[in-house]
């Protein structure tokens, strides 16, 4: 016998979207963000020659996107702000066209019966702050929460679901820890600082926005759950701090508004505590998250490290664990992830279980594939593998809310196939493909699946 599952009413069925990915049209008045630096002086690094300004265009063609998306089933759809757009040099002066351009399509949205849910910050800080230090310098938190204050005033009366940042973490491992995003640093002192820096931006918007208005506010963490090799002490040891500096870094100020103990004596042991003032702990005390976004991609495997890192080599938290390659894992050849669908329940629990049970969703969860071409068949991408990669996930999530988990939608990453960060556009995501000549947009297989999942609200 099949068996229904069938989703919450008012679950919320969309898809998330980055302006960096998909906008396009730098020319205009848009600020420089780190991504035009560094593609400009850097092209062939990552990008393949394709840089963020190569896009799908939904600067231009937002009216047709939503008009899809509408035709996908979204009743919800996370967009991010360019902060480099709305305020070019990262402070002062707004710019008009930009405010013009997210009116019009967090409108179109709403007209069309699609709950815009809004994110300030994914990976794009403004150059001109960069270049005073970006998220190293404590002035950039003022000038953040200044952008945020802006955001809510513009669109505040609209926008009732925020965000502050999008994988907080992302901007620290990949430009502080791995040489992978600009700044290319690589100094755990620096990228430590980074993430707390981070932090009190986020609770500074958090208090902005609680401070003047009643929507939600929250932060979306790419949340991946470490699973040690075996249950012998030395393996739990590495899984646990692996949580620590991969999850728990954000999500424990994020939500319970302070540090774990145990991360706090891992770094004092090491002497690496961040910079602190006096006032910080009672802003991050006070402003926790109404709301909490979950990017699920894959887990982490972990074991004791084989053998002692170099005392005298720098600090890094592959200090203390290994990665553990376990045989026989799903792997998506493509992008290299780990296939692991359970992990989205074991998040929901543990959210249940340690973190009162704070209201959350799936903020993105997507198969990258390359060449989709290949399963084209009478003028549609067949791309099955998808359709079976988002059911198996759901009917994880689906136990997760019939035990009590506080799971409130799903998002797909993306909406379109997009421009991404460091490999342009090998691997696809979308419900739609995109011509990148004639900018056309073709739905897959899996935009009518979801259509009518959405509608069911459930699938069998
Ligand atoms: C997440 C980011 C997205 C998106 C996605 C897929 O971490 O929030 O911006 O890029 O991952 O990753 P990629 O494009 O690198 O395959």
């Amino acid at each position: 016998m099949t068996k229904n599952y069938q989703f919450p009413s008012g679950f919320w069925w969309g898809s998330a979207a980055s302006a960096t990915q998909t906008e396009g049209s730098h020319n205009g008045t848009k600020g420089k963000d780190i991504w035009d630096h560094w593609f400009e002086t850097e092209p062939n690094r990552f990008f393949e020659g394709v840089g963020p300004y190569y896009t799908s265009d939904f600067y231009n063609r937002f009216k047709e996107d939503i008009k899809n998306m509408k035709a996908t089933g979204h009743n919800s759809f996370r967009l991010s702000i360019a902060w480099a757009r709305l305020i070019p040099a990262g402070t002062g002066e707004v710019n008009q066209e930009a405010v013009d351009f997210y009116n019009q399509v967090i409108n179109e949205l709403i007209a069309n019966e699609i709950e815009p849910f809004v994110n300030l910050y994914h990976f794009d800080m403004p150059m001109t702050l960069q270049e005073k230090g970006g998220w190293e310098n404590r002035d950039v938190i003022d000038a953040y929460v200044a952008y945020a204050q802006q955001a809510f005033a513009l669109f505040g009366d609209r926008v009732k679901t925020w965000f502050t940042f999008n994988e907080p973490i992302v901007p620290v491992e990949a430009g502080y820890l791995y040489d992978m995003h600009y700044p290319n640093v690589v100094d755990a002192r620096r990228a430590i600082q980074v993430a707390y820096h981070t932090m009190l931006a986020h609770a500074g918007a958090v208090k902005a926005y609680h401070q003047a208005y009643d929507g939600k506010i929250g932060i979306i963490l790419n949340l991946t759950p470490s699973y040690p090799r075996s249950q012998h002490p030395a393996d739990l040891k590495a899984s646990r701090i692996a949580n620590l500096f991969f999850n728990r870094s954000f999500l424990d100020p994020a939500v319970k508004g302070e540090y774990p103990a145990e991360l706090i004596e891992l770094l004092k042991e090491y002497g690496h505590l961040p910079t602190t003032l006096p006032e910080d702990r009672a802003l991050l005390k006070e402003n926790t998250v109404d709301l909490l976004g979950v990017n699920y991609y894959q887990p982490r495997r972990v074991k004791a490290k084989d053998h002692l890192p170099n005392p005298h080599s720098p600090f890094m938290p592959s200090w203390f664990f290994d990665r553990y390659e376990m045989p026989g894992r799903n792997m998506n050849p493509y992008r290299g992830w780990e296939i692991y669908e359970k992990g989205i329940y074991d998040i929901m629990i543990d959210l249940k279980e340690n973190y009162g049970n704070i209201e959350s969703f799936i903020s993105e969860n997507g198969m990258g594939v390359q060449d989709e071409q290949r399963f084209i068949k009478e003028g549609r991408i067949e791309d099955d593998y998808r359709i079976e990669f988002i059911k198996g996930h759901l009917k994880w999530l689906h136990k997760a809310i019939s035990e009590g988990c506080n799971a409130k939608g799903y998002h797909l990453w993306t909406f379109m196939d997009n421009w991404s960060w460091m490999n342009a556009y090998k691997n696809r995501y979308g419900f739609f493909s995109v011509n990148l000549e004639t900018k056309e947009r073709t739905a897959k297989k899996s935009a009518s699946w979801f259509a009518e999942t959405a509608q069911k609200n459930g699938f069998s």
